[in-house]
């Protein structure tokens, strides 16, 4: 194996760039499929690359499909929480929730899905919205000896951000490449995510500062 810049206690964690989240898909992020030539160019970098997928069960509680006169960016209460709802998206199996397609996939080690369960929803890659229930992820991360984690992907304002704040809470060095990344950006979501990150200790860098 080539060597890496970033090795056995790193790790490039690459958030939800699935079909989805890019143009043409049902919750498209602007600029989405840009990312992914990026990404594929910093995995060459890092010996653990790590990959998210969005993968909700049909009629998950985050669709605003599943809430009776609801629309999608409204906001609901549930048991754990202010939700927002969205556009049915990564319903587990579907086109929508694969990788998009320009996205480099054989070199990852480990792929996590996360808001797979029906009755609640997960950003973040480590812990779902109930802020209990672990994907695991955190474990893995720590049996491989990984201390820092890098992060990338969709959306920079939701799930890029709590994985990158949990990333924190977990005890990684935690580093998000900004022009990796695109955001959804409603009400405000990606100012305030910047400064959610910046308080939880995320540092904000550029690819070419990786
Ligand atoms: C995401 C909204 C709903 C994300 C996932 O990947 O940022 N956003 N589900
Ligand atoms: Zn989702």
């Amino acid at each position: 194996m080539p060597l890496k810049r970033y090795g056995a206690d790193c790790a490039l964690l690459v958030v939800d760039v699935q079909n989805s989240f890019c143009p043409g898909g049902e919750l498209a992020v602007p600029g989405g499929d840009e990312v992914a030539p990026l990404i594929n160019h910093l995995s060459l970098l890092f010996e653990n690359v790590v990959l998210t997928q969005d993968w909700h069960p049909a009629g998950h509680i985050s669709f605003a499909s599943s809430h009776a006169g609801m629309r999608p960016f409204q906001s609901v209460d549930l048991p754990y929480g202010p939700q927002t709802l969205w556009p049915d998206h990564c319903v587990a199996g579907s086109p929508g929730a694969d990788f998009h397609p320009e996205l480099e996939t054989a070199h990852a080690r480990l792929i996590v899905r996360k808001g797979i369960h029906a009755k609640v929803d997960s950003y973040s890659a480590f812990v779902e919205a109930d802020r209990a229930t672990t994907t695991g992820l955190a474990g893995c991360l720590n049996a491989l000896g990984v201390k820092k984690v890098w992060l990338a992907g969709l959306a920079t304002d939701f799930c890029v951000a709590w994985s990158a704040i949990d990333a924190r809470a977990a005890g990684f060095e935690t580093f998000v490449v900004e022009d990796a990344c695109r955001a959804i950006d409603i009400n405000g979501s990606l100012i305030e995510a910047w400064a959610q990150m910046r308080q939880a200790g995320v540092k904000r860098l550029r690819s070419d500062e990786v």
